[in-house]
């Protein structure tokens, strides 16, 4: 058999210097569907999450809270590990920055740029904002109405910093990078991200600063203690240290370049810009594509700790479950834009899409089997003109996902199935298989059979966004684990007829608000 082709993504590593919020679930759970997805379609998939523990922002929030950084990066990365759990998510590693494979990767990435002539000595003097832990040239900062200088984009407060420090040539990138993004114009997505990115690339590129001196909480430049890595330096190093650089050429070269980046929108500049000219210094290949997602606003409003609305995705994940707090993010946000959540949405998805749509026709159907034909999966008779037109529809799922997929589209992917969800219920109740009991048996147990291979197929779709609720629909139709991938869909591979099923359980609940179920 030829091997599988590889397909390696990761999410940003997220600062723990707090505790996750929904924006961090929210990408965990994207890149998680990602890799799921691809995985089922017959990849050899590899997917990395994790922290980025170093820099003056980890530094000052450990001064504030009176504990040494290595305790709140301990503590906080803990509770980042245990959100990509809570929100089953596949990851195969989870990489700590602080971990010293990763110190050794830094390292030689490093003196790699530096061999190649893309380092050197000199003094910054500029404009910092720690909490985006970035350099603003004057330009793009402003003076607000307290006589604050604000990083524009951000609104982040900037301090001035002056000190010696090394520099990365990324000036002689600008025509490298201008080429990658007319040779890829897929690099980054959405496109009008990367028209962000080249038009920023082609106004002109400074230097880079990449060390410090003012502080210690980083790893140190090789060959001067004085100095530690500037943190976006070695945070982006992040992504070949999991996959075994320097060491480990096998894992590299099965993984590397990465296939997929998934990051928010606002560390698009980092990702396009920064990591590909240190990769082309340090003689390695550039990765395959940024996705940029949008950031999550609660009723419209941005989070914060001011307004009081930063929602705990765990306290979220216990309300309405994991399957359906990831199923309502994947489907109510095209994939790349901003997004707006509220409990009314939720709930509205929950009840209409999961519990009434998919939930009741699955209930009904496999009810059905279970009460009238003694739970055994029918044999079909001939089928009518609807049966194949439902059964074509359902067919067809799978060449419209992958398109989807092709530029991270999820929400495309879930908006198709369940136009074959609604496709199926139309044809439920058009065929009334309730009303042939008694008058054609041999055409109700068509019409269940053909509702049950339908279910099939949408449960085996669905998997990648609702792992364990797809999963108990594939127990019910009696699908044995290993014939739930994507070879599995399409009209070769049919359900058995024959089969005794279990009996049906309910798979989602409706949502009902505490207050009325006090009443
Ligand atoms: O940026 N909605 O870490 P981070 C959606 N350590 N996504 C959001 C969001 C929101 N409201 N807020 C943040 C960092 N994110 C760096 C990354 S990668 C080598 C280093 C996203 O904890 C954000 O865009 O601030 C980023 O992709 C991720 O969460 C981690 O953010």
């Amino acid at each position: 058999m030829p091997a599988k082709p590889s397909y390696y993504l990761t999410t940003a590593i997220s600062y723990p210097n707090g505790v996750p919020h929904i924006g961090h679930a929210y990408e965990a759970i994207a890149t998680d569907a990602i890799a799921r997805f691809m995985r089922l379609d017959g990849y050899d998939v590899y997917f990395l999450t994790g922290t980025d523990e170093h820099g003056q922002k980890i530094q000052q929030t450990a001064t504030k809270e009176g504990m040494s950084a290595q305790d709140l990066v301990d503590r906080n990365a803990q509770r980042f590990r245990e959100m990509v759990e809570r929100m089953n998510c596949s990851n195969d590693d989870f990489i700590r920055t602080t971990e010293d494979r990763h110190h050794k990767a830094s390292m030689a990435i490093w003196e790699r740029m530096e061999k190649a002539g893309d380092i050197y000595l000199s003094k910054y003097a500029g404009w910092y904002s720690v909490r985006d832990e970035a350099y603003y040239a004057e330009n793009e900062t402003h003076v607000n109405e307290h006589k604050v200088r604000l990083a524009t984009k951000s609104g982040t407060p900037v301090e001035w910093v002056e000190e010696e420090s090394y520099f990365f040539k990324l000036s002689a990138y600008q025509d490298k990078l201008l080429d990658l993004y007319a040779q890829h114009p897929d690099f980054v997505l959405p496109k009008e991200r990367l028209n962000e990115v080249a038009s920023f690339v082609r106004g002109g590129l400074q230097d880079l600063s990449i060390s410090r001196t003012t502080f210690d909480w980083g790893i140190r430049v090789p060959g001067n203690d004085k100095h530690i890595m500037y943190v976006w330096v070695d945070a982006l190093t992040n992504y070949i240290t999991a996959i075994g650089f320097p060491d480990d050429n096998e894992m590299f070269n099965r993984y590397w370049p990465a296939n997929l980046h998934v990051i928010g929108k606002d560390i698009v500049r980092f990702h396009a810009v920064y990591w590909p000219a240190f990769l082309m210094s340090a003689g390695l290949a550039v990765p395959h594509r940024i996705f940029s997602h949008g950031f999550l606003f609660n009723r419209g409003e941005k989070m914060s700790k001011s307004v009081g609305n930063v929602v705990d995705p765990f306290a979220m994940a216990d309300e309405y479950g994991v399957d359906q707090f990831r199923y309502f993010f994947l489907r109510e946000i095209p994939f790349g834009q901003d997004g707006n959540y509220s409990h009314e949405a939720i709930v509205n998805r929950i009840n209409a899409e999961l519990a009434n749509d998919l939930g009741n026709l699955a209930q009904r159907s496999l009810s059905m089997i279970g009460k009238q034909l003694g739970g055994v999966l029918p044999n079909p008779g001939a089928f009518s003109d609807n049966d194949k037109a439902i059964l074509a529809s359902a067919d067809a799922m799978i060449d419209g996902a992958r398109e989807a997929m092709k530029t991270q589209q999820l929400h495309q992917v879930l908006t198709q199935v369940w136009a074959v969800v609604a496709d199926a219920n139309r044809y439920f109740a058009g065929e009334a298989p309730w009303a042939l009991a008694k008058t054609d048996p041999a055409r109700q147990a068509t019409v269940l059979y053909v509702t049950a291979e339908v279910i099939r197929q949408i449960a085996i779709l669905a998997q990648p966004f609702m792992p364990v609720s797809s999963g108990k629909f594939l127990d019910l139709l009696g699908v044995p684990p290993d014939e739930r991938d994507f070879s599995r869909l399409g009209g070769a591979h049919r359900l058995a007829g024959g089969t005794m099923l279990p009996a049906p359980t309910p798979v989602f609940p409706r949502y009902v608000e505490p207050e009325a179920d006090k009443a």
